[in-house]
């Protein structure tokens, strides 16, 4: 027969403190994380109005500059001037 002695002496639980992670990539059901980027890794897709549209005064300044992700695919016109950068100027 075997006694099970059960052992009340387990190591204490260190917890890891760790500074909140910033989100650097769009959530999965972004539509346009293939194509935009945002500073902050917001979805440009969360920002279209009623017009099916996003532009930069829409958008808060903390995902400002948006990258655009294929140079020539800026289908909300974000990046007026082509360098790849969107709303660059606020
Ligand atoms: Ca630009």
């Amino acid at each position: 027969m075997t006694n099970c002695t059960a052992t009340s002496s387990n190591p204490p639980t260190t917890t890891t403190t760790r500074p909140p992670t910033t989100t650097t990539t769009a959530p999965a059901g972004c539509s346009t994380k293939t194509v935009y980027k945002a500073k902050n890794g917001a979805c440009v897709a969360s920002y279209v109005d009623g017009t099916g549209d996003v532009d930069c005064g829409q958008l808060p300044s903390a995902m400002k500059p948006v990258s655009v992700l294929n140079p020539g695919n800026d289908p909300y016109q974000l990046d007026s001037d082509g360098d790849g950068v969107g709303c660059e100027s606020g």
